[in-house]
């Protein structure tokens, strides 16, 4: 098929210009060549100019139906300790997938002939990565990227949380600084597993004795020794090796609530605010000089930083006015 003519000029030299040639498909080429043609019509044998592709078009960005894993509490959170992330999407067959950390390419893949495509990464450090996926056709054309947003690889262990039992109660808790802040406690007492999100400050604190566990049937702890076991998990998902330990009961008997307010006020609407053990439930009495039960009020403490000591709770009466 001719594609071009032109004439050479007085010199010899000469400059032909095709028409526009599609763009080739996928493992197509045009094969060139060029004759010259004499006034009389007799046409030279061929030179030939090699072949050539054809492409004007960049690939679309190619569509992510996925990335995995994304391990710990979240599964949306981008937050995991899987180094080796695998990409799977669709994209046009024949173009190569690149992932892409920043501006490095971190692993690349082909988009097969259903236009499926799956790319699992070089192994990526600990800290953060901007991830973004581009599709490059045959012909070397990349097009835009779509953006996989940060992702932040963790996979050091969270410190082990350290446990103390507390005055031979069901009570375990971590002082502040004794595991790290945001990470799960859980721990392990005959076949139940408790858990509890360490504060801000690194402390956490389970009553057994009134806690619901999260896996198992919760032991009955009557006055004994008990075999406990505690670790940690952050929210990547890695675990500490758990440390075990003996807690012993020796009484389920619950300290009486301590009040701190002054008795005497002339404050008509009194607050009342005081420690007791968390998760049992503080009855305030009010009496007459006769000793006549004028109200009752409870309510269940939560626990507060300004509670001391650790494993006891705040509680507060707002009391409606009285005379
Ligand atoms: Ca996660
Ligand atoms: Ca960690």
């Amino acid at each position: 098929m001719v594609v071009g003519t032109g004439y050479a000029d007085a010199n010899g030299n000469y400059a032909v210009t095709t028409n526009p040639l599609a763009d080739n498909a996928l493992n197509e080429k045009y094969v060139l060549s060029v004759t010259a043609t004499d006034p009389a019509g007799m046409e030279s044998p061929a030179t030939s100019i090699g072949a050539w592709a054809i492409s004007t078009s960049i690939p679309n960005p190619p569509v992510v139906t996925s990335v995995s894993q994304d391990t710990g509490f979240s599964s949306t959170d981008r937050l995991t300790n899987d180094t080796t992330l695998t990409v799977t999407g669709t994209g046009t067959p024949g173009t190569t997938i690149t992932i892409y950390d920043g501006t490095t390419p971190v692993g690349t893949g082909l988009v097969d002939a259903n236009g499926n495509y799956s790319v699992t990464t070089s192994p990526l450090a600990d800290g953060a990565h901007a991830l973004s996926a581009s599709a490059t056709n045959p012909f070397g054309f990349e097009g835009l990227s779509t953006q996989l947003g940060t992702w932040t690889v963790d996979t050091l262990d969270p410190i082990q949380p350290t446990l103390t039992a507390n005055n031979g109660l069901p009570l375990v808790s971590g002082l502040a600084n004794s595991a790290e802040p945001g990470s799960t406690v859980s721990v392990v007492i005959g076949g139940a597993t408790y858990t509890a999100i360490v504060d801000g400050n690194g402390a956490w604190s389970i009553n057994l004795a009134t806690a619901i566990p999260t896996s198992g049937s919760a032991p009955a702890l009557a006055t004994g020794t008990f075999p406990i076991s505690v670790f940690s998990t952050d929210a990547a998902g890695n675990s500490t090796t758990p440390s075990s330990s003996n807690l012993v009961v020796t009484t389920t008997v619950q300290p009486a609530p301590v009040f701190t307010s002054n008795p005497t006020t002339s404050d008509t609407t009194p607050l009342i605010t005081g420690n007791s053990e968390i998760g049992s439930t503080v009855t305030l009495t009010l009496l007459d000089a006769n000793n006549v039960v004028i109200a009752t009020y409870s309510n269940v403490p939560t626990t507060s930083s300004n509670c001391t000591p650790i494993f006891l709770a705040c509680s507060q009466f707002q009391l409606p006015s009285v005379s």
